[in-house]
């Protein structure tokens, strides 16, 4: 007997494709060094946040399939500004990525250590569009010191409806099992938020990424059909129509 296809499998696969279209659509909007220089912005934002190097700014790179939108170095402490890219089609901005400088690094002083922290509590607390935070936690470090203190600031806003997704990055550095093991102590502390395996180089994870983002900031959309795929007009790109680089070369940290 000839089976049937699977029904399931094309949703899933469209909704990955219309995240990743719209993420294509990434721009560059603005950059301020401290928080009263963000402009007000009546759209969602998601804020990448986590320990320097832990690989913030590769991940806004890998997701948006742009080289350079974001800058991404060896050397911890790269990203100082707080940097907004915003997302929409047709030109119409429809959310907005946050990249902000990393904390931990040992090299900064503790001045600025302290300034660095208080803006971006201030930041998590106060920016008043701020929809869902991704914070990028290295596996081989697990949750550091200062992640834990960043989880507590934000545990309010995420009882108020945060979306919250902690993404386990250079998952390229373990073994399957690693993975495995590292995923489910995080599902554990990850207080409640999604929690997803990432590489940049191997490429893992993104489609899932990218559709967890697309959902959370067209939640109408998505309410409409499996994943939002159906929501939307037939003339969503494929995957194949969605511009994808190279992956980016990156350092054996
Ligand atoms: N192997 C591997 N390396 C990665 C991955 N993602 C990022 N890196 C490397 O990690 C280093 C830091 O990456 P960035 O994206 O600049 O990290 P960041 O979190 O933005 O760092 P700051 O701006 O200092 O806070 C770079 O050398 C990247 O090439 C990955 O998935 N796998
Ligand atoms: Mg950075």
């Amino acid at each position: 007997m000839t089976q049937a296809p699977r029904p399931s499998a094309a949703p899933i696969k469209s909704a990955a494709n219309i995240a990743l279209g719209w993420l294509h659509t990434a721009k560059f909007l603005t950059t301020a060094p401290q928080l009263h220089f963000l402009p007000a912005l009546d759209v969602p934002e998601i804020a990448f946040v986590g320990r320097s190097n832990a690989g913030k700014s590769t991940c806004i790179n890998t997701l948006t399939q742009q080289k350079q939108l974001a800058f991404a170095s060896k050397k911890p402490g790269r990203t100082q500004h707080i940097n907004l890219f915003s997302l929409g089609k047709q030109g119409v901005m429809d959310a907005v990525l946050t990249d902000l400088p990393g904390y931990g690094y040992a090299a900064v002083p503790k001045q600025d250590k302290i300034r660095w922290q208080q803006v971006m509590a201030n930041y998590l607390v106060t920016r008043e569009n701020l929809k869902a935070i991704v914070l990028m936690c290295d596996p081989r470090h697990g949750l550091t010191e200062l992640d834990e203190v960043l989880l507590e600031v934000i545990r309010p806003r995420v009882e108020e409806g945060l979306k919250f997704l902690v993404v386990l990055t250079k998952a390229d550095k373990l073994t399957r099992s690693e993975a495995a093991k590292a995923l489910s102590i995080m599902k554990l502390n990850a207080g409640g938020g999604e929690v997803r395996l990432f590489s940049a180089t191997k490429r893992m994870g993104i489609e899932e990424v990218a559709t967890l983002l697309w959902d959370w900031t067209h939640p109408a959309a998505s309410a409409d059909g499996a994943n939002g795929a159906n929501a939307l007009p037939a003339t969503a790109p494929k995957m194949s129509d969605a511009p994808v680089d190279e992956p980016p070369a990156l350092d054996e940290d």
